[in-house]
């Protein structure tokens, strides 16, 4: 069903879809009942293949729960500061199938784009980051797809996270579909450094003379944040040792 409906290509947005459907069965005369239906049957599947995504995160978002509540008895403070939780909307992955020149279909989404579902867990000390991703990693309904650690390894720019693109199962009415999700773990500042950066990335209106000063003071306002990530993570393992 889904491969015949969409073999020509995903339209810009399901909107647009329907409003194409619309005209075109206007054109063959058909009644409301018949359109409705039309309309319906091509765009359920799509629904499905986005709350696919929605049940997947609620998965991963309980299993940092659950670990968030035992690591609060064993360490005595819950690791975790934060949950956001997103499913990609339709427009960034249009826009990213175009740059990276893909189909535009579902399965070509399903297998190219890692991160419709994105979970990101923001930690205190970095310490908890490497904790929390491998007691993830132990269970074993999760599937590790691929690790970036840029942490370790920071980008030029001087963006720090852990990123882990896993496979879970989710269990429907009548099958068990695995389905990626992308966890980035980060701590406050390296959130705050990321949110700040991802604001000027997408600023249209910034000379480039003043964005290259700015691009320079964020790049020192990164070795700042992992500096003081650093000496928190010090002065907390201290508290801990006495
Ligand atoms: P959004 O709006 O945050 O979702 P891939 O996604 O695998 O095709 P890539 O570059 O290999 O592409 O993925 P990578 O490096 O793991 O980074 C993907 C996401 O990490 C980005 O998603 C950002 O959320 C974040 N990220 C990576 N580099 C930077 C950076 O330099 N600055 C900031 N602020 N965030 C970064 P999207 O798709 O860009 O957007």
């Amino acid at each position: 069903m889904q491969e015949e409906r969409f073999q020509g290509g995903l339209p810009e947005s399901p909107d647009k879809m329907a409003m194409e459907l619309v005209k075109f069965t206007q054109q063959l005369n058909f009644n409301e009942e018949k359109l409705l239906d039309l309309v319906q049957e091509s765009i359920i599947p799509v629904e499905q293949f986005f709350a696919n995504y929605t049940c997947a995160i609620m998965r991963i978002e309980t299993k940092f729960k659950v670990l968030n509540e035992q690591f609060s008895v064993k360490y005595d403070g819950n690791p975790i500061e934060s949950i956001k939780s997103r499913v990609k909307d339709y427009d960034s992955i249009i826009r990213k199938l175009i740059r990276k020149k893909l189909p535009k279909t579902l399965e070509s989404i399903e297998e190219n784009i890692n991160d419709i579902a994105g979970v990101r867990v923001i930690c205190s000390f970095e310490e908890d980051i490497y904790r929390l991703a491998n007691c993830l990693l132990q269970q074993d309904d999760i599937t590790l797809i691929r690790q970036k650690d840029y942490i370790k390894y920071p980008k030029p720019s001087g963006y720090r996270s852990l990123h882990l693109i896993v496979s879970v199962p989710i269990f429907l009415e009548n099958e068990k579909k695995e389905v990626k999700v992308e966890v980035q773990l980060r701590t406050i500042a390296m959130d705050f450094w990321a949110s700040l950066e991802h604001k000027l990335k997408y600023k249209k209106s910034i000379s480039p003379e003043k964005l290259e000063m700015l691009t320079q003071e964020l790049t020192d306002c990164a070795q700042i944040s992992a500096s003081l990530d650093t000496r928190m993570q010090k002065i907390r393992n201290y508290l801990l040792e006495t």
